[in-house]
This record gives structure tokens, sequence and C-alpha cells, in this order.
């Protein structure tokens, strides 16, 4: 028997082990990119932790000295359940309107574990905003957290409509990391909707008695100081800490319901509270002040249009 034992040249096996290894590591490759994947650093900008990228200039900032990894301050949030990782899931969104209820939600991270961890930012671990699709009704909450990371706060929804909640927080993560995000979800009152209109621009507004009057121009792209006084008939009203300042400012942006990022100046400014504004659009806005004035907490809205 002279003929050669039957098996592959060595050329052929070579192939099989370069296009096996090819195969492999591609597969590797893949699954490595899935678990870890890697930061975009389109036009310059810096990676960070979360994932995500800073424009320069507006890299992770801080609050109470921790590194926050936050968005780009000029773009709106709260257009989504889910961001930077983290998930809203709330465990039921339709409400009986005019009825007291409960929302109940959990923030859950990459691996869907529902977070437990948040950091206390002006004052609460947890900020809710409830409003309606038309933007009235606003609501300012403070859920609770039970130890299974479930938060619960009693809801109104007082008139029928797609209403859209907003869950403000800032999530430590397993390592220590703590990243701002804003999640929103819309929740629904079954009836008749009757949109009303964005009242007309102004900035003055009157609530409960109180004159509340803001100067200053938000302009799209750039941070704008805007400074509110309140006043009681011809006397300035003293405003009081609440959450951390003496008011809390939300602006939302009509059409989308984007939520803009706000955020005090430390201090009191004469008998004034300011607000740096980063509008990032041209369009128009409701923005809502909360201020306390004896142990009592007001609302202003104000609707602004940015040419
Ligand atoms: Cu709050």
């Amino acid at each position: 028997m002279g003929g050669p034992p039957l098996r592959p040249d060595r050329s052929t096996l070579r192939l099989a082990l370069v296009v096996g290894g090819l195969v492999l590591a591609v597969l590797l490759g893949f699954g490595l990119g899935r678990l870890n994947p890697p930061p975009s650093t389109a036009s310059g900008a810096a990676p960070t932790a979360g994932g995500h990228t800073h424009p320069p200039g507006t890299g992770a900032h801080s609050h109470g000295g921790a590194a926050v990894d936050q968005g780009t301050a000029a773009d709106a949030a709260g257009l989504s359940v889910s961001a930077a990782g983290y998930t809203l899931t709330p465990s039921a969104v339709e409400f009986p309107v005019g009825r007291a209820g409960e929302l109940r939600f959990q923030i859950r991270d990459q691996r869907r574990r529902a977070v437990t961890r948040f950091a206390v930012v002006h004052d609460k671990p947890m900020h809710l905003i409830v409003v309606r699709r038309d933007l009235t009704g606003y609501q300012h909450l403070h859920p609770t957290m039970a130890p299974d990371g479930t938060w619960s706060v009693p809801l109104t929804l007082t008139e029928p409509g797609v209403w859209r909640a907003y869950a403000d927080f800032t999530a430590v993560a397993d390592d220590g990391g703590q990243t701002a995000v804003t999640l929103g979800t819309d929740l629904t009152a079954p009836g008749g909707y009757a949109p009303r209109p964005l009242p007309a621009p102004a900035t003055t507004g009157t609530v409960d008695g109180f004159t509340v009057a803001y100067e200053g121009t938000p302009k799209a792209g750039e941070p704008t100081p805007l400074r509110f006084r309140v006043s009681a008939g011809a006397a300035t009203a003293p405003l009081e800490r609440y959450l951390g300042a003496y008011g809390h400012l939300v602006a939302l942006r009509e059409g989308d319901l984007g939520y803009l990022h706000v955020h005090p100046q430390s201090g009191q400014d004469g008998d004034a509270v300011t607000f740096q504004l980063t509008v990032p659009g041209p369009g128009r806005y409701r923005m809502f002040l909360d201020f306390q004035v004896a142990g009592v907490v007001h609302t202003a809205g104000f609707t602004v249009t940015v040419p």
C-alpha cells in the first residue's frame, strides 16, 4: 500500500486555523465590545465614565464635591425612559381622573437591578415632576423609597389627558460613581382631553396673592441668569429656603416637553433668587418657579419665547 495516509495537507490546516482564529477573534471582539462599549470620541469630545460624551468645556461637574456625569447642559433631558444606562420602570401609568392614587416606580441599572443608592441633590434623593402634556397641572413631588428600590408618591391627575412624569435623580453606582439623569414617562388619565393653549409670554405672574417677576432674557445655547423677585402687595415677600435654595426652577419645552437644566445660584441675591438657565434652541418654554413663604410652597408659571 503506497498511498499517503488520509489527512489534510499542511496548507489546508493552516488556512482552517487562520479562518477559525479570525472568527473567534471577531466573536470575542463583538462580545467584549458589548460588555465594554468603546467611548465615542467624535468631534474632540471627552469620553466620560458613563459612556457618553461632553463637548469641550461642558464636562462633568460636581454636586457636593463628588464628580457627577451629566448630559450636555445644552440638551433637553427627560425625553426617554432610558438614558445613561438607567431605566425608569413605573408599575402602572393609568390613573382615574381626579382620584387620589399612588405612583410607584423603580430606577433600574444596566443589569436590570433596581437602584437603591441615590445622592441627595437639592435636599432630596428623588425629584418627580408631573405635568399634563399641554403644560398645565404642574406638580413637584418627592417620592420615598422602599429598601428594595421601589419609589412611591401619592399622585392625583386632576384632569383627563396624557401627562408627563420626570424622575430627576443622581444614581450612585457600585464603584461610587455618580450619574445625574432625568428620565421621563407618560402617564394617562382617560377621558376627554381638552388641551389649553400656553399662556402668553410674560415676565410677571401672580399666584396665591403673590406677584412674581423675573429679569433676564434666555438665549439659545448659552447659560443665562434669570433673577426672580416675589412680592406681596407693596412689600417684598421674604423667601425661605426650599430644597436647599431660595426657590426651585423647572423649565419645559413646548412640543416635546424636553426638560431643561437649571442651576440655582448659591446664596441669596438680596431679596431675589437667581438661576442659570440654558435653553437648547428656539421655541416656546414654560418655566415653573417653586418658592416658599411662611412655610407654604407656591408655584408661579411663565411662558417664554426664545427666538
Ligand atoms: Cu424636588
